[in-house]
């Protein structure tokens, strides 16, 4: 890569930590040419030239490859060049994360905080190529865990975003793979096999099926709660009763 392209991509960079409202046209002006197009954070993370966390300009759709995407890159854990498709954390001001069907498509919330990178992205992303997904997890106790599967897919819209999951791994025991070949879920969306509305119940939106082992887009309550799996919940450790302090979900290509 040459010098001029390492600086184009670190003004990039820069323009996006700061967080300066661009308008669709700005982003479109500064679209740079497609040998400086990386489609995730791995492939920013291979090029050599960003290796520090933060908020880049990835381009992930094959069909539509001038379409921006801001995301958080986790460019030191477990080897670098995760994508993070969702965050949250301790923050003053929580992003309310129990939205609507739209929201959770389109996605919501601040990149280089709290979080949701939405099904359409992640559905851009997963499709480049085989994805594995890392759950990193923390409680208020300064404890962490961590959860890999080897294989993640969600589909499009169509196939209502259904989940693709298997092969874990990790210290946090498996809470998620039971959510295999499920649809997304949300309180306006009601797409699980329970007879309620799962979403509407536990207060959060994710493949549901009747109804989690998993919640990490339920209400954020500071630890122990007395509510029954309505928490940032990660049912393997600290079950139904206790919202986790930080969660992220982050992808990366397998190969
Ligand atoms: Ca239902």
């Amino acid at each position: 890569m040459t010098t001029t392209a390492k600086l184009g991509l670190l003004v990039l960079h820069v323009m996006a930590t700061a967080e300066a409202f661009w308008s669709n046209e700005t982003v479109l002006a500064s679209v740079p040419p497609l040998s400086r197009r990386y489609r995730n954070c791995h492939e920013l993370h291979q090029s050599h030239v960003c290796s520090v966390d933060g908020v880049y300009v990835i381009y992930p759709y094959d069909c539509c490859p001038e379409r921006p995407v801001r995301v958080w890159c986790d460019m030191t854990t477990d080897g670098g060049g995760w994508t993070v498709i969702q965050r949250r954390d301790d923050y003053e001001d929580q992003e309310d994360f129990f939205r609507t069907w739209t929201e959770y498509v389109l996605g919501f919330g601040n990149v280089a905080k709290d979080y949701w990178l939405g099904l359409d992205h992640i559905h851009a992303l997963t499709s480049q190529s085989l994805n594995q997904i890392r759950f990193d997890l923390a409680d208020f106790e300064g404890e962490s865990r961590w959860a890999k599967y080897d294989f993640f897919y969600v589909h499009d819209g169509a196939a209502s975003y259904k989940l693709e999951v298997k092969s874990h791994s990790g210290n946090a025991k498996n809470s998620f793979s039971n959510h295999n070949g499920f649809m997304f879920s949300t309180k306006d969306h009601d797409q699980d096999i329970h007879d309620q509305n799962c979403a509407e119940k536990f207060k959060g939106a994710w493949w549901y099926s009747k109804c989690h082992s998993s919640n990490l887009n339920g209400l954020y309550l500071w630890g122990e709660h007395k509510s029954y799996g309505n928490g940032v919940n990660w049912k393997n450790w600290h079950g139904y009763y206790y919202s986790l302090k930080t969660v992220t979900m982050k992808i990366k290509p397998k190969f």
